[in-house]
């Protein structure tokens, strides 16, 4: 297989989910998986791990931007990113609970889950600062630049909690970006925002997905 070969050979028509590319670290791809869980459909999806830094896998086919997650349906289709897979998954499984149909709502909520997901995306860019440049090429000025990012997002996401005995797309994705700063450490978040720290409790205690998707211990990359 090469890789100008059109692995989305769309015809107008999707199939449903067969198989999800990803890890057990990713926080996109926990976003997946506890939707997975959450819409019932844990018996039909099959988690294939993708390694993002191996040239060989077929990931870098499936999506060119060699990202996870990415849903592979029946068909061979191929559907990335985390939100698409999520608002897929939510109308295919007829549940219709993650994402609102309504237009105001809709965009506000897209919105919210959005600045969630950059908590995840700044967090990430600060760890492959360390994990793609040698030690004395990793940029403070970058760092500070995404600690930034993370910390005006965590007041924002403070001052306006969603509610965590409501699984959707915003507390899915707050939840996550939340574990990933509890694994990773890019910052200290947990000090200056008890609100929110309270709100990861009550929403860990509401919501069983969030612990069954939690990284096993013995997985550390
Ligand atoms: N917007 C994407 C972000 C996905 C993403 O950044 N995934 C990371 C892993 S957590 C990745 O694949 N990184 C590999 C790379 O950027 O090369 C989503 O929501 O799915």
């Amino acid at each position: 297989m090469n890789s100008a070969e059109n692995l989305f050979p769309y015809d107008g028509k999707l199939s449903g989910p067969k198989l999800l590319r990803s890890t057990l670290t990713s926080p996109f791809g926990r976003k997946v998986r506890i939707a997975i869980e959450v819409l019932g459909l844990s018996g039909r999806i099959e988690l294939q791990t993708a390694d993002t830094r191996d040239e060989s896998d077929t990931l870098r086919l499936q999506n060119p931007l060699g990202k996870i997650p990415c849903l592979i349906l029946e068909d061979g289709s191929i559907l990335y990113d985390s939100r698409v897979i999520i608002e897929y998954l939510d109308r295919w499984s007829g549940k219709n609970k993650l994402i609102p149909d309504a237009i105001d709502e809709r965009a506000y909520v897209l919105t919210r889950a959005t600045l969630a997901d950059g908590i995840a995306d700044a967090a990430l860019l600060m760890v492959y600062e360390g994990r793609f440049r040698q030690s004395n090429q990793i940029s403070e000025i970058w760092l500070n630049h995404q600690r930034g990012k993370i910390d005006r997002a965590l007041r924002s996401m403070e001052q306006n909690l969603p509610d965590p005995r409501k699984t959707d797309i915003v507390s899915i994705s707050l939840a996550c970006a939340l574990g990933y700063l509890d694994w990773r450490k890019p910052v200290e978040w947990r000090p200056q925002h008890a609100a929110l720290v309270s709100w990861l409790d009550e929403f860990a205690s509401a919501e069983p997905a969030f612990a069954k998707t939690q990284r096993p211990k013995e997985v550390t990359s």
